[in-house]
């Protein structure tokens, strides 16, 4: 058996999907959460000085999206051809634009550019972005991709907090139920569930 280490921050936001899944493939996985004020010391020894990071006997991984399509494969998340994979890849991308998106107004460091940063997008694109997610997921049966569970339920499921947060919309899951049914979906695996249920509760 690998020794498998996973070290984030202690939130949810990009770094829960790796959890879930290495929950979700029953892996013995140590849950490594780095607090803010030891984050400097740390980042110098991974990839890119960024977290999440997968370690794998002893060799650091980054990048969360390729660590769930890593994943994905391992444990028969994944598509059954490159057609498939180019799907679900396609998918998770979109939801990973709004992400980066909301992240640029969360972010922005200047309250009044914020403010109508954020005015704007809800105005104008947030809306239309939102609408092709949930026509998405309807379409695809309460899923991101190929009409079933995949490893990009798991990063849609693990950053819903974390989004919700950056799009100021508390209530997302009210106005599209079909977001809920993704997590709801994640999250209600046994395995997945026993480890949440156990897991630091946080924020985002
Ligand atoms: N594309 C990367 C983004 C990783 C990222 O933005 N990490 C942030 C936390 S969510 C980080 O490490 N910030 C601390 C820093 O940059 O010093 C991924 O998906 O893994």
């Amino acid at each position: 058996m690998p020794k498998i280490v996973f070290h984030y921050f202690p939130v949810k936001a990009l770094g829960e999907s790796t959890r879930l899944l290495l929950a979700y493939g029953g892996e013995d996985f140590e849950d490594h959460r780095v607090p803010m004020e030891q984050w400097p010391d740390f980042k110098p020894s991974t990839p890119f000085g960024q977290m999440p990071v997968l370690e794998i006997d002893g060799k650091k991984y980054a990048q969360s999206l390729a660590t769930g399509r890593y994943l994905g494969h391992k444990y028969g998340l994944a598509g059954a051809n490159i057609e498939e994979d180019f799907e679900i890849d396609q998918n998770i991308e979109f939801v990973n634009d709004i992400r980066a998106k909301s992240a640029l107004v969360q972010y922005e460091p200047d309250a009044a550019v914020k403010a109508k940063k954020h005015e704007e997008h809800s105005k104008n694109l947030y809306p239309f972005l939102l609408e092709r997610l949930d026509q998405m997921i309807k379409s695809n049966n309460g899923h991101i991709a190929l009409g079933k569970l995949t490893w990009a339920d798991f990063v849609f499921a693990g950053m819903f907090d974390y989004l919700k947060m950056m799009l100021q919309m508390p209530d997302l899951e009210t106005k599209y139920p079909s977001f809920k049914q993704v997590v709801d979906n994640v999250y209600s695996l046994p395995k997945v569930k026993e480890f949440s249920d156990k897991a630091p509760k946080t924020d985002v």
